[in-house]
C-alpha cells in the first residue's frame, strides 16, 4: 500500500465558459513558424494550442469582474468607476494619488518624462524593456544594481530580486544624487526569471535613499505575487496578510507605476500613483495629452471597474497560491527531468537557460529565439524569448547588448490554463531537450529600430 505524501491545493475557482483551441499538426505549424519569421510574437494566436507568451492581459476575469463590466459608467468625465479605482488603490497599494493610463507603459511615460532630465542615471533592480526605453527616451540612463546573485540561473537565493546596496551606493557617490531623479524598484523582477524583492531590501534602499533625498518609484505590475513569496520565505511575514504586506512594500516608495493586465486580473489598464501633489499634478496636466482625460487615462469605464475590483481578488491569499503553485508545478517538473531552468522558480512564469539548453549555439545565433521557436514546432505552446533579442542594442555604440541571461519565458496567464495544457508543456519542453543537440541557430533577416524582440524576424541557419 502507497501512503500519501501530501495533499494538493486545486484552484479556487471552477469553469463557467470555454474558449475552443484549434489543434494543428507540425507541418501546419512549421508553415506557420516560416510566416512568422521565427518569431513568436508574429505566430497569429488562432495557430496556437497553449499560449504561454505572456501573463499580460491574458487574464481570465471573475463572474465579478465581467458583473463590473456592465456597470461601466462611459461618461468622458469623473466616471464612476474612476472613483472606485482610486479608493481599491488608495486602499490596498496605500497611494494617495491615482492616474489612470491605458497600460504600464503610459504609466511609465509620464513619470520618466517627468522626473528625468538629459543626463540622469536611473538605477533599478534589473532593466525592463519598456521601462528602461522611457528612461531613454526621456535622456536617462538606466544602472543595473541588482545582486549578482539575479544573473546566475542556478544559484539559489530567496530574493534575487534584491537590490545590492553596495552597487547602489557607488553610483550614487560617482555621479551624484543630483543625477539620479529615482531609483527604479520592480517587484517581482520580470527579467531576472520573476524573482522577488524581500521587504529587508525595500526598507534598507528607502534608508539609503533617503539620505540623499533620491525618490523611490515602484514597478508595482506583479508587487502581490512579490507579496506571497516575502509571505512565504522572510521571517516575520508568515502571518501577515498579502495586502498587508502590498501596502508595506509600496509605504517605503513615493510612487508606483503599473500595469493592470499583469496581478490585476484584467484584460487593459495600467496606472501611475502617487504621494507627491506636485508630481500628481503634473502627470494629471500631461495625462491629456497622451492618454485621455485624468479620470479615464485610456480606459472604459468599465475597465477600470474590472481592474478596481481584480485588486481585490488578487490579494487573495488562496488565488495567490494557487497562481504561483501552476507554475511551481511545472517547475518541479522540469527539474526532475534535469531541464536547465532559473531557480528558484518564479512568480509568472518558468524561465528556461537557453544558454545550457543549447550549449553548441552561440549568443548571436539566439539560442533563445531558437528554443521558443522549436517549442512550438513541437506542440504549438508559444513561449518568449528573453535574452539578446530582448536586450536590443547600446544606444550609445549600436552594438548588441550580451545579456548573461539568455532565457525563453514560459509564462502564465492567470485563471486559464488547467493541469492536463502544464503536462502538455512539459513533455514537449521535455522532448525538445531530448532532442536538443539536432538543432541549429538563426539569424536575424529584418530588426526594427525600438523593442525589436516584438517584430524582427530570422532565418534558419
Ligand atoms: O505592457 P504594459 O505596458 O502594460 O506594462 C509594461 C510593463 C512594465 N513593467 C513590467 C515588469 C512588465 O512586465 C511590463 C510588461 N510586461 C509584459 C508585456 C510581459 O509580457 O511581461
Amino acid at each position: 500500500m502507497t501512503t500519501l505524501k501530501r495533499r494538493s491545493w486545486a484552484e479556487p475557482f471552477k469553469i463557467k465558459m470555454v474558449e475552443p483551441l484549434k489543434m494543428t499538426t507540425k507541418e501546419y505549424r512549421q508553415k506557420a513558424l516560416i510566416q512568422a519569421g521565427y518569431n513568436t510574437f508574429l505566430l497569429k494566436s488562432e495557430d496556437v494550442y497553449i499560449d504561454l507568451l505572456t501573463d499580460s492581459g491574458t487574464n481570465a476575469m471573475s463572474e465579478y469582474q465581467w458583473a463590473g463590466m456592465m456597470l461601466g459608467d462611459e461618461a468622458y468625465a469623473g466616471s464612476k468607476n474612476f472613483y472606485h479605482l482610486e479608493e481599491a488603490v488608495q486602499k490596498y497599494y496605500g497611494y494617495k494619488y491615482l492616474v489612470p493610463t491605458h497600460q504600464g507603459r503610459g504609466a511609465e511615460n509620464l513619470i520618466s518624462q517627468i522626473l528625468i532630465k538629459k543626463g540622469d542615471f536611473i538605477p533599478g533592480n534589473m532593466y525592463f524593456t519598456t521601462t528602461r526605453l522611457h528612461q531613454e527616451l526621456a535622456g536617462g540612463t538606466f544602472i543595473d544594481v541588482i545582486i549578482d546573485e539575479a544573473h546566475q540561473t542556478e544559484v539559489e537565493h530567496p530574493f534575487k530580486g534584491n537590490i545590492d546596496l553596495q552597487k547602489l551606493d557607488d553610483l550614487i557617490k560617482k555621479v551624484g544624487a543630483n543625477k539620479i531623479p529615482y531609483v527604479s524598484v520592480a517587484g517581482t523582477v520580470n527579467m531576472a526569471g520573476g524573482q522577488p524583492i524581500s521587504m529587508k531590501n525595500i526598507k534598507q534602499v528607502r534608508e539609503l535613499t533617503s539620505k540623499y533625498g533620491i525618490k523611490i518609484i515602484f514597478d508595482a505590475t506583479r508587487a502581490i505575487e512579490n507579496a506571497y513569496f516575502i509571505k512565504t520565505r522572510e521571517d516575520g511575514y508568515q502571518n501577515k496578510a498579502i495586502d498587508e504586506i502590498l501596502k508595506e512594500m509600496c509605504s517605503y516608495t513615493d510612487g508606483a507605476t503599473m500595469s493592470g493586465k499583469k496581478d490585476l486580473l484584467v484584460n487593459m489598464g495600467g496606472f501611475l500613483a502617487l504621494n507627491d501633489y506636485a508630481i500628481f499634478e503634473e502627470a494629471r496636466n500631461m495625462v491629456v495629452i497622451y492618454e485621455g482625460l485624468h479620470t479615464y487615462g485610456g480606459l472604459a469605464g468599465r475597465d477600470m471597474e474590472a481592474m478596481a475590483r481584480g485588486i481585490e481578488e488578487a490579494v487573495q491569499f488562496d488565488h495567490i497560491r494557487a497562481r504561483i503553485g501552476q507554475v511551481e508545478y511545472v517547475g518541479e517538473k522540469l527539474l526532475e527531468f534535469d531541464v536547465p531552468i532559473v531557480r528558484p522558480i518564479g512568480g509568472h512564469a518558468i524561465f528556461l537557460d537557453a544558454k545550457q539548453f543549447f550549449s553548441q549555439i552561440p549568443q548571436i545565433e539566439f539560442p533563445a529565439q531558437t528554443l521558443a521557436a522549436e517549442i512550438y514546432l513541437d506542440s504549438g505552446v508559444r513561449t518568449m524569448e528573453r535574452g539578446i533579442v530582448s536586450a536590443g542594442r547600446n544606444k550609445d555604440t549600436g552594438d548588441h547588448y550580451y545579456p548573461k541571461l539568455e532565457l525563453v519565458r514560459i509564462t502564465f496567464p492567470r485563471r486559464v490554463y488547467t493541469q492536463a495544457h502544464c503536462d502538455v508543456t512539459i513533455e514537449s519542453i521535455v522532448e525538445t531537450f531530448e532532442n536538443r543537440n539536432n538543432i541549429k541557430g538563426l539569424k536575424m533577416i529584418y530588426e526594427p529600430k525600438y523593442l525589436r524582440f516584438f517584430q524582427a524576424r530570422f532565418e534558419r541557419l
